[in-house]
């Protein structure tokens, strides 16, 4: 099959012998469609979604390079994507090394493109996740077509799987400039699902649009089966003058927090190459938000241009303090929490080789980076502070707020410490423990409530596996401070049970269990304790998130039942296949753990061999944080809106 394949596209080359550069592109395009998965992370929903923001890369790319300002992205009839710039076309002369258009080029060699437009093209390097480019996604793509304006003609070339379906034409004369790009991503390698999320897309599409002031990003949705209720298409066009400032702005107003200064502080350095900039904002909340992007990438694990800021924002702020004599000489410093409580905080540092380290490749390990940021934080923060007295004070008041509230949770934490060191068992009165006392090759369970406390000690495996059993109402961890943790009836046993303590004094190597779940109701007041849980974990337990520990266990949402035949169905989308696979089962919906018996919970939810688990991310807590913020707030609208546009997964009675 192969060898009939022209794969320049270019008459003048079919007369060409088949040389070993064409060979390697028909090689690439396989390895890609071997290993999706290396290329763009995974080929279900997420990496459906990659396809779109390699593209958008693209555009963006020739954004920063200054030469593009409009970027369209449509969702199109049938989950096809298409994507346009205003930018000034990808090239179609011939590259001599190759004896092909440039354009053909960067749509079938693997790594050319944009991103590496190399050294004399004047070309800004912005990384994608994975740093792939467009001849992934065509090699992914059932069929993709690219349209180049440039030099006042049209050009156009079409590809099926990443191989060229015909040479690169000229169509036309065409006034404008820009790149425009049609793909259907191919069913054979998204067997999942090949179905666009537009809330999905908007998201990460807004995020761009933050990170690239002024650039406009519209995204249509023409699908004619998610037409809005008056038959109109959801659209929405993004365009930020104030790029992270108005990020940071957006956030605030989405967890709906009162600020405590109304002008978000924007602060901007270069050095060499590199470009950082940093917007901040402190709120009356006690929690703390970074979101730092190294190329428009998010990076969840952090790296040098977070540890940068936080150690340039603590040296700041205590050297003011000391200065205008907030801070008395007996008093002692703040710490990085206290001048972090209630922060929000966008970082975002643009340079030409990032390096990602990390277990997902998502955290900064650029060295030059941390002393960019750290210098330019500390200075451009002291100017800020000096002529914004009045912001000073607020900020300053609100971390000396913070330190005393750590001081009085660590006299709770020694009283607490010292009378359970009087108490004969440590251990949680209701917590069941395995025999087994390795952490590595334990768990444990958090259940809700004490009759699927009770099922589970049953159902389970002695050795390896522990239960505990929540009870009591949770308090709301939004207001309370650490101190109150410590004597909640309810967080406590987790804490004692989990063995490593909490905030500062956190430490992972004393964990119990290498693997904790949480086990609740795929129900409402079972979503609602899982998202307390995980907004715990985030807040008082990051690292135990960071290193996959914490997992949610999925119990069957339906049971079908044939005669002695039974099976069980996860998810709704699961349920109408295993129902026509057994014509005439009686099928009965779980609504909660408390009505399977031990075996069927083994069996269903908790037998390592069969079980249906989710390992949890760091932005997963993230988001049960922002769900939290909203669900607990005092503020009724937020609350009803985000329901609202939650409904489709649960509905809340609030
Ligand atoms: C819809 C997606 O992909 N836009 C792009 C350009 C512009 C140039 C370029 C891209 C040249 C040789 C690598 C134009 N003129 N939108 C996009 N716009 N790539 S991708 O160059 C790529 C390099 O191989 C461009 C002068 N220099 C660069």
């Amino acid at each position: 099959m192969q060898d009939q394949v022209n794969i320049t596209g270019l008459e003048e080359k079919v007369e060409h012998e088949y040389d070993g550069s064409q060979i390697q592109v028909l090689e690439g395009l396989e390895a890609v469609r071997k290993r999706p998965g290396m290329y763009i992370g995974s080929t279900g929903p997420s990496g459906l979604h990659h396809l779109v923001y390699e593209i958008v890369d693209n555009a963006i790319d020739e954004a920063l390079a200054g030469y593009c300002d409009n970027i369209q992205v449509k969702i199109k009839e049938g989950n096809l994507i298409e994507v346009s710039d205003n930018g000034r076309g990808i090239p179609v002369d011939i590259q001599p090394k190759l004896g092909i258009p440039a354009v053909t080029v960067v749509y079938t060699v693997l790594h050319a493109g944009g991103k590496f437009g190399g050294e004399n093209s004047g070309y800004k390097v912005a990384g994608g996740l994975h740093g792939v480019g467009a001849s992934v996604v065509n090699a992914l793509s059932e069929y993709l077509t690219v349209t180049v304006c440039r030099d006042g003609f049209a050009y156009r070339q079409s590809f099926k799987r990443g191989v060229p379906d015909g040479p690169l034409e000229k169509i036309g004369p065409a006034q404008a400039t820009g790149t425009t790009v049609l793909f259907k991503p191919d069913p054979e390698m998204f067997t999942e699902t090949t179905e666009y999320d537009y809330d999905i897309l908007n998201t990460r599409l807004r995020e761009e649009a933050f990170l690239n002031a002024g650039v406009r990003i519209t995204l249509t949705d023409e699908r004619s089966d998610h037409r809005l209720e008056d038959g109109s298409m959801n659209s929405e066009s993004m365009c930020y003058e104030g790029g992270i400032s108005n990020f940071v702005k957006h956030l605030n107003e989405k967890r709906q927090t009162n600020v405590l200064h109304p002008q978000i502080i924007h602060l901007k350095g270069q050095q060499g190459d590199a470009l950082a900039e940093v917007a901040l904002q402190y709120n009356d909340s006690f929690s703390e938000v970074i979101l730092s992007f190294a190329n428009n990438v998010r990076t969840p694990e952090g790296g040098t241009h977070e540890e940068g800021f936080k150690n340039a924002l603590t040296r700041v702020i205590n050297d003011f303090g000391r200065e205008k004599g907030y801070l008395k000489d007996k008093d002692e410093n703040l710490s990085g929490n206290d001048v972090r409580e209630g922060l929000i905080c966008v970082i975002s540092v643009k340079l030409t080789e990032a390096q990602f380290e990390g277990q997902t490749k998502a955290k900064l390990g650029n060295t030059e980076i941390r002393s960019l940021v750290s210098g330019m934080i500390y200075e451009k923060m002291k100017e800020f502070l000096e002529e914004n007295p009045g912001v000073a004070k607020a900020i300053f008041e609100k971390a000396t707020q913070a330190a005393r509230a750590r001081e009085a949770a660590r006299r709770a934490r020694d009283l607490v410490r010292r009378k359970s060191a009087l108490e004969t068992s440590r251990m949680p009165g209701k917590l069941a423990d395995c025999r087994e006392k390795d952490p590595s090759k334990t768990e444990i369970y958090i259940v809700e409530g004490d009759s699927a406390g009770g099922s589970a000690k049953m159902g389970r495996d002695s050795n390896i596996q522990a239960i505990l059993p929540l009870w009591g109402k949770m308090l709301n961890v939004e207001k309370a401070r650490l101190d109150k943790v410590y004597g909640n009836e309810k967080l406590m046993p987790v804490v004692t049970a989990l063995g490593c303590g909490i905030g500062e004094e956190f430490d992972l190597s004393k964990l119990r269990y290498h693997k904790v779940f949480i086990m609740a109701d795929a129900d409402v007041d079972g979503s609602h304790i899982a998202t307390l849980l995980l907004t715990f974990f985030f807040r008082f337990m990051r690292p135990l998130i960071e290193e996959g520990h914490v997992y949610i266990a999925q119990p069957p949402l339906f049971k079908l039942q044939k005669g002695k035949d039974i099976r069980y169905a996860y998810t709704e989308e699961e349920m109408p296949a295993i129902s026509r696979e057994m014509p005439g089962a009686k099928i009965s919906r779980y609504k909660g753990l408390g009505e399977m018996n031990p075996q069927q919970l083994w069996e269903t939810t908790m037998d390592p061999e069969n079980r249906v688990i989710v390992k949890i991310k760091i932005e997963d807590a993230e988001k049960a944080d922002e769900a939290f913020t909203i669900l607990m707030g005092d503020k009724v609208e937020p609350r009803r809106e985000f329901i609202e546009r939650n409904a489709k997964y649960a509905t809340l009675d609030v």
